[in-house]
């Protein structure tokens, strides 16, 4: 819903609309906004059960409800990690020879599986050891206890981070969410997802087309936009530059009462600096402006990518410092068990998965279920 002072300030014939509160900005609206149309708006609009009496404590609760209803669909996160749980299908013909006298040449080769199924070689070895440590104690004596100790392990990882798997949005409004990744990894399309969520959560969303360097990157979050309800702003002019428009944007969000402002970023490489260095920028301008912003850092990695992922998480989080994953594109033949190599060398938890490219296909990670699906038979156990 669009603030009536905000609404009536809107031009009423067109797309482009420009701001009284902050001239500098264009807003796209869906269409003209008539002022019937937006009373229409405002009597059809889903009640805002949430954030409409922001009190303390509105967005803490906004981050959680959105994780605890954003369920899981097993079948599309099953499907998702194929191509690791393919990888990992030697581990039970593996663990099926293997005795306490040739314990440690099984190891040996757990950790080659581990680290083929792009858990890469620090994870691997981190898990292979806790199993290892297992036997030695005692805890471990039998096959079953070695499936069940490999499972135990990837989730110990996978549920360490000390940051909360919830979304966190600060403690006044608006929150603000800095969505980051390399070039097509999914970052607008989950913008719009998250929108959606939040939107059907009641709170009012304001969208920053902060990619300004694809000269398609604006239509395609208005279209996300429009399809979540949410306002959009992007650049007043070709010479903007995306720090200055995202500062422009907390403006702008704080003056209409926004609850939640969502920047999306143009990808780019983790390997040119130049550009990672005008992410850091980015974010330095949004803190400058709201001393606790981004109160989220959400770095996009595409699932179909294999270990390469963790090359991009560690310059990502070295630039601008991720509190939380999204993996996406889990619905195709993604390598998904990248993602723990990701988890155990950031400590960053992974808050969502991607598995389609609607609105609704958005769901909250699950460590158990990602661990299910990645080793279907194995039981948990306590290493
Ligand atoms: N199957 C599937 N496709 C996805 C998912 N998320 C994104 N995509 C598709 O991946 C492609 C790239 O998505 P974008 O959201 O444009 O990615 P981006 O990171 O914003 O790309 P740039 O802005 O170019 O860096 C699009 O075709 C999306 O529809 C997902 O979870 N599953
Ligand atoms: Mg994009």
């Amino acid at each position: 819903m669009i603030p009536v002072a905000l609404e009536q300030s809107l031009s009423t014939s067109g797309r482009d609309c420009t701001c009284a509160f902050a001239p500098e900005l264009r807003f796209r609206t869906s269409g003209p906004l008539h002022h019937s149309t937006a009373r229409h708006r405002r009597a059809t609009a889903p009640q805002r059960l949430v954030c409409r009496a922001a009190g303390p404590g509105v967005l803490q609760k906004l981050g959680k409800v959105l994780r605890e209803k954003a369920g899981g669909d097993f079948g599309r996160v099953f499907q998702g990690a194929s191509k690791t749980r393919e990888r990992l299908g030697v581990v039970d013909e593996l663990i099926g020879l293997w005795t306490l006298e040739n314990a440690e040449d099984t190891l040996e080769e757990l950790e080659e599986v581990l680290i083929a199924a792009d858990f890469g070689p620090r994870t691997a070895l981190k898990i292979v050891d806790t199993i290892r440590d297992g036997l030695r104690q005692g805890r471990v004596k039998s096959q079953d206890d070695i499936r069940a100790a490999l499972r135990t392990a990837i989730l110990k990882v996978l549920n360490s981070p000390e940051q909360p798997s919830t979304l966190s949005l600060g403690s006044s409004r608006p929150g603000v969410i800095l969505v980051v990744g390399v070039n097509g990894g999914g970052k607008t399309t989950t913008i719009g997802k998250l929108a959606h969520k939040l939107q059907g959560e009641g709170a009012k969303v304001l969208l920053a087309a902060g990619d300004t360097y694809r000269a398609a990157a604006a239509e395609q979050l208005q279209g996300w936009a429009e399809r979540s309800g949410s306002q959009l702003i992007a650049r007043a002019d070709q010479q903007q530059k995306p720090a200055s428009l995202l500062a422009a944007a907390l403006d702008a969000a704080k003056r209409g009462n926004t609850d939640v402002l969502i920047c999306d970023t143009s990808g780019r490489l983790h390997t040119n600096y130049e550009l990672m260095e005008e992410l850091g920028s980015c974010k330095e301008a949004l803190s400058k402006r709201m001393a606790d912003a981004p109160h989220e850092v959400l770095l996009v990695l595409d699932g179909t990518t294999g270990l390469n992922m963790l090359n991009q998480a560690r310059e990502f989080h070295d630039m601008v410092k991720i509190t939380g994953l999204v993996l996406t594109k889990l619905d195709g033949t993604a390598r998904g068990g990248a993602v723990v190599s990701v988890v155990d060398e950031l400590r960053v938890p992974c808050k969502f998965v991607g598995v389609g490219e609607t609105v609704a296909d958005l769901q909250a990670f699950n460590a158990e279920a990602f661990v299910d699906a990645l080793l279907p038979t194995a039981q948990v156990a306590a290493v």
